[in-house]
């Protein structure tokens, strides 16, 4: 930790360097990983080897000699502890007095070893046979309406169960199959299917080596995707340009130590990462992209008067797109000053940006929750398009948009069905495949399965991995709820709060984890996963599975499927868990195009490329055209300005997966021992009376009548814009409205909440 000249705190070290190598000891040292763990991490993420269960960031063909991350490595270990959370803890610990732990302890007790079910009579979870689960499960859902069944998924298990789990919720009667993508990357997958085709990012891991530039908007490479870090810093080497906006100035984006080069191991003298640092107001993206544009404009129209060749790339907009025109009116009527006030950043900075970006014959958009997370999400995604468009930077190599995606597998769960969008599943293939009619009516997302929690229409949820409760908005809400079902099932390695807040009946299934070895009849199985640039890699698991009681995913999805569905010899649940090749054949057969040969092109190094139409300049949009989508505002936030009001970041430490807790320090950010924080600038805090250290609440200010409060944060200088506090997920979610969400995909706003401040006294 280190104070700077302001008292805000800050990290003056690097990404990488001594510092990850320390982190990941930590973790090591105190998870007692079992014997073994350092054989399965140099496996990690090689043609051949484990596919790491953490972020979906691409493998390259040519690794490195350790091609995982600190975060990637944690990860690993986590899911490898020797810790046990068996039967016996469920004994001496009811859930009523569980669910008064933190979330970080229940994690702590180590993995699941066998199933349970919920035992009202001792408010205990109690072990029973695998057979009596699936019994219990399917004699509950045959007495519920399908419609009224969810069947969540957090994005990590296997293309090979997705694809089972999306038939065995269509076989029984539904498309309610949201996944954790609801609240992360669906704008993408409505945005940019809307304006280019394609619901997924255009480029690949071998156009990092091509790019002149990058505008980098919203994504914290250091914590949430660390191997992406390599070919940033050999971008910069080559003379590539990163322009990053962001309000906070993440270490990741700034300074990175290889910890895999020596010599620079040895000096500590680190790449400097970013050409450029625009700390943007949340929320303030569409005014600087717009400022962006509106320069191109002027040089172009600067060129155009002196006779030089236009920076827009005319060719392509006539050929390729539609709606140019009415865009370039909006930009150029829209004045410097609104842009100046929405983005918070300033007229030169931002030509300066633009002229790196005229420069560059090809630019690279990089973009992740800063832009998806906001109520005008869709319009960010789509206004960064329209920019890439004007010079022709989609479609071509070493140019294109790259969301980077966040669990290991979110995005192959939707290419193989798991989508409560009927459209997005080739629903005629399946009816012809398997034999039987597949619901056409649209399934509930994320958001909307909520709703119906509070309007009693949902009575069961199967949750293939995730903690759903923890992970949504309005938690505090929800909570209450989801206590009120028939059913709950819960498919997981380790135990958390949505288990503990259960259903009447409710089942607690532990799984096999992604290096585990997996034995079925034909013998040890592989499974495979979706990277963000649409590349399948096989992945192999060669660790002794933590518990002998333990089931795969695959084998657990299908066992419900068994026993819940009218027998249907082209359903072949006990074939396909005995052998998941065959389920690859099927999955080839339902998306031919993408999946043919599966079986074998899963083992190409780097992957097999899917494709992707956008890439080859073939729009499959409305329009037949890739089109530019006129923003309709300037500022992606839901509510406006008003006293008192103040918008909140919810953040990733660099110690935490999502709900999953390592620990209490962000070291990238110089933040150390706790996570009930608020990060404010010095600015902010004198206007508002606040003291270093002061204990403050902090209050929902949406503009309904619910009250919304997280008590018990320190106020914490620290290097941020005017206007905005950061405070951590999910730690203040209970801030984040169910109904404040993107408006075309419904992905929770939880990078823009209003909130006011409120003192608590002393500190
Ligand atoms: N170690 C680790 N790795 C992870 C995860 C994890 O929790 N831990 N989670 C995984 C998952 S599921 C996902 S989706 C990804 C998430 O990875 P990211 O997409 O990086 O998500 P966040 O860290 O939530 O936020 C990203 C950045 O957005 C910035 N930001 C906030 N508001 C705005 C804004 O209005 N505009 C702009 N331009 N920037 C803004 C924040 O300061 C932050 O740096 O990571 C995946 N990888
Ligand atoms: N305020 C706010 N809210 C957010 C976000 C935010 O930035 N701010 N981010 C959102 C995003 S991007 C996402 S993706 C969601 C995440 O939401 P989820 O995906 O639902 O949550 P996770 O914390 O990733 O789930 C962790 C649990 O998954 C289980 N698990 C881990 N590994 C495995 C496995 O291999 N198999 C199975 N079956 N189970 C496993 C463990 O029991 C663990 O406790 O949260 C969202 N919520
Ligand atoms: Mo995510």
């Amino acid at each position: 930790m280190a104070q700077s000249d302001d008292d805000t705190v800050r990290y003056d070290g690097s990404a990488g360097g001594w510092g990850s190598v320390k982190g990941m000891t930590k973790v090591l040292l105190r998870e007692r990983s079992s014997p073994g763990t350092l054989d399965t991490l140099a496996r990690q993420n090689k043609a051949g080897g484990y596919m790491c269960n953490s972020c979906a960031w691409g493998k390259p063909a040519e690794p490195h000699t350790f091609e995982f991350c600190e975060n990637g490595a944690k990860a690993t270990i986590w899911d490898l502890t020797r810790d046990r959370c068996s039967p016996d803890f469920f004994k001496q610990h009811s859930v009523t007095e569980l669910r008064g732990w933190e979330d970080y302890d229940l994690e702590m007790q180590g993995r699941l070893t066998a199933p349970m079910r919920y035992d009202a009579a001792t408010d205990r979870y109690v072990e029973c046979s695998w057979a009596d689960a699936f019994q219990g499960i399917a004699a509950e859902l045959k007495q519920l309406d399908p419609k009224s069944v969810i069947f969540y998924a957090s994005g990590k298990a296997s293309l090979e169960t997705s694809y089972l789990y999306a038939l065995l919720a269509r076989a029984y009667g539904n498309n309610n199959l949201p996944d954790s993508s609801n609240m992360c990357h669906e704008t993408t997958s409505v945005a940019l299917k809307e304006s280019i085709g394609s619901p997924v990012g255009t480029c690949k891991l071998d156009d990092f080596e091509h790019c002149d530039a990058m505008l980098y908007f919203g994504q914290n490479p250091g914590t949430n995707s660390p191997r992406f870090l390599h070919p940033l810093q050999d971008a910069v080497k080559r003379g590539c340009k990163i322009i990053v906006f962001n309000p906070v100035r993440e270490t990741g984006l700034l300074r990175f130590v290889d910890p895999q080069n020596p010599l620079q191991m040895a000096t500590q003298k680190p790449t400097d990462l970013a050409h450029m640092y625009l700390q943007v107001r949340p929320g303030g993206d569409i005014a600087a992209i717009m400022g962006l544009a509106k320069h191109v404009l002027a040089v172009d129209a600067k060129r155009a008067a002196a006779g030089e060749p236009s920076v827009l790339d005319h060719g392509f907009i006539d050929q390729h797109t539609t709606g140019f025109d009415d865009f370039k009116a909006r930009v150029e009527a829209t004045g410097w000053d609104e842009i100046e006030h929405h983005s918070g950043l300033k007229r030169a900075d931002l030509e300066a940006a633009a002229d790196v970006y005229v420069a560059a014959e090809k630019t690279i958009a990089v973009y992740g929750m800063g832009l998806t997370q906001h109520v005008h999400g869709s319009q960010n995604i789509q206004t960064l398009v329209n920019l890439m468009l004007m010079r022709g930077n989609i479609g071509r190599q070493g140019a294109g948009m790259s969301p980077v995606r966040g669990h290991s597998n979110v995005q192959g769960q939707r290419t193989v069905g798991i989508s409560e969008k009927p459209e997005l599943v080739p629903l005629d293939k399946i009816a012809e495949q398997f034999g039987f009619e597949p619901p056409r009516d649209e399934g509930h997302t994320t958001v909307t399965a909520c709703e119906g929690l509070k309007d009693g229409s949902v009575r069961a949820f199967i949750n293939l991995g995730g903690n759903f409760v923890r992970a949504i908005p309005d938690h505090g809400i929800i909570e209450p709820l989801w206590q009120q079902q028939a059913l709950t099932v819960y498919i997981a390695t380790k135990l958390n709060r949505s288990h503990l807040v259960h259903g009447k009946a409710s089942y607690l299934l532990p799984c096999l984890a992604r290096p585990e070895e997996d034995i079925q009849a034909s013998g040890p199985q592989s499974v495979s996963i979706e990277d963000s640039f649409s590349h399948i890699h096989g992945s192999w698991g060669k660790r002794t599975p933590a518990s002998d009681k333990l089931l795969s995913e695959t084998a657990i999805v299908a066992g419900i499927a068994e026993a819940l569905l009218p027998p249907n010899p082209k359903l072949r649940w006990r074939d396909w868990t005995g052998n998941y090749a065959l389920i690859r054949d099927a999955i080839a057969e339902t998306y031919a195009e993408q999946f043919h040969d599966f079986n074998e092109r899963m083992w190409e190094p780097g992957g097999f490329y899917r494709g992707n139409k956008a890439r080859e300049r073939i729009w499959l949009t409305e329009s037949g055209k890739a089109e530019f989508k006129t923003p309709t505002t300037l500022s992606a936030l839901g509510v406006g300005e008003a006293e008192g009001r103040i918008t909140l970041i919810t953040m990733r430490s660099n110690d935490q997966f999502n709900t999953t807790i390592y620990g209490h320090d962000d070291r990238l950010r110089g933040l150390e021992g706790s996570r009930m924080i608020l990060l404010i600038n010095p600015r902010e805090m004198a206007r508002r009376n606040l003291r270093a250290g002061e204990m403050v609440s902090l209050v929902g200010d949406a503009g309904d009548d619910t009250h919304r409060e997280v008590r018990g944060l320190k106020v914490t200088p620290f290097d941020l814009p005017d206007g905005c506090v950061g405070g951590y997920y999910p730690e203040t979610n209970p801030l984040v409205p169910l109904w404040y969400h993107d408006k075309a995909s419904k992905t929770p706003a939880s990078k823009g909440v209003p909130v006011r401040i409120v003192s608590e006294g002393g500190s």
